[in-house]
């Protein structure tokens, strides 16, 4: 499985992509940086020392979108910290960044491989990819799927009362990727906030004993004080590694194919995911909307495979 993960690490973000690192069935062809969590200059750089963390300075990181499309960056220091990696002391990167645009990186890759073999991780905001589809219609056939962390159903919005952060971000970029045409999986709030790293999960990771593991329950550490307080919960919902879960064990989640419309007038529902999961209405199906997970599952997976790095 050939993945490009587009990222705005992000704690969740960095366990993502360690768990597709460390992953054999996956190859990551590049990771792309976008702003969200914090500004580009920040993510570009995270996602580099994630990559040394797991060891992997052979993975091309190209930095993209440095705000949304037609709107000002709206960042989240107050849930990842300052750096968007807070919590373990990390060295800063000597690996470099690649010259090239996230965007132009993309599309290069996709008119390069061969179609219908590369598969779009975006775990941020949708910018980059917008972008890249915008610029080259072209490689909208050649993608496999998209496979995204964002939007919200039942369980609605986590920065606006309506919208999840990645989508209100940048609604426009999230809508050109929903009627793309691209066979999109969706992981939304619905079932990352059953992804929850209890106290039992993150001493799982601890006790891994190596440096990834303690990293990551660091990393968890910080990131958890915040969503016990704003949700009463017993740990922080591990948000964007469901979306590599769910490309090496799909069987741990279940959903419904359902169409999905992105909100971008409205000023009090702005960056909402209107998605059709009781079927209302006759528009087309465009998305694999993910309701709910073995969450059991899940961690033995993300422990088993952080092990191994
Ligand atoms: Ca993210």
């Amino acid at each position: 499985m050939k993945i490009i993960i587009d990222t705005d690490p992000g704690q969740d973000d960095a366990v993502a992509i360690l768990t597709a690192l460390a992953s054999p069935e996956i190859e990551v062809l590049g990771i792309t940086a976008v702003a969200g969590n914090v500004p580009l200059d920040l993510t570009q750089k995270n996602a580099r020392i994630v990559c040394e963390l797991a060891g992997r300075t052979d993975i091309p990181v190209f930095a993209g979108a440095r705000q949304p499309l037609k709107r000002p960056l709206v960042t989240a220091e107050h849930v990842h910290g300052r750096t968007g990696l807070d919590g373990p002391v990390l060295p800063d990167p000597t690996m470099p960044l690649q010259d090239r645009h996230a965007a132009d990186f993309i599309v290069e890759t996709l008119r390069r491989e061969a179609p219908g073999t590369v598969t779009l991780v975006p775990i941020g905001p949708l910018t980059n990819i917008a972008m890249a589809l915008m610029k080259a219609p072209d490689i909208a056939p050649k993608i496999a799927r998209i496979v995204l962390m964002g939007g919200a159903y039942f369980e609605v919005g986590n920065i606006t009362p309506a919208a999840e952060f990645n989508i209100y971000v940048d609604p426009e970029a999230a809508q050109t990727v929903f009627r793309s045409g691209v066979p999109i999986t969706v992981m939304p709030l619905d079932v990352t906030h059953k992804a929850m790293v209890t106290g039992a999960r993150n001493d799982a990771f601890r006790a891994l004993g190596s440096p990834v593991g303690r990293a990551v329950a660091e990393m968890t550490d910080f990131f958890e004080r915040f969503d016990k307080e704003k949700y009463g919960s017993d740990g922080a919902p591990l948000h964007d590694p469901c979306t590599v879960a769910w490309l090496l064990k799909p069987e741990l989640f279940t959903g419904r194919e359902i169409n999905v419309e992105i909100e971008c007038d409205s000023e009090l529902t702005r960056g909402m995911t209107v998605a059709d999961w009781w079927r209302i209405t006759d528009r087309q199906v465009n998305a694999l909307f993910i309701g709910d997970l073995d969450a059991e599952g899940f961690f033995e997976l993300l422990t088993d495979r952080l092990g191994r790095l």
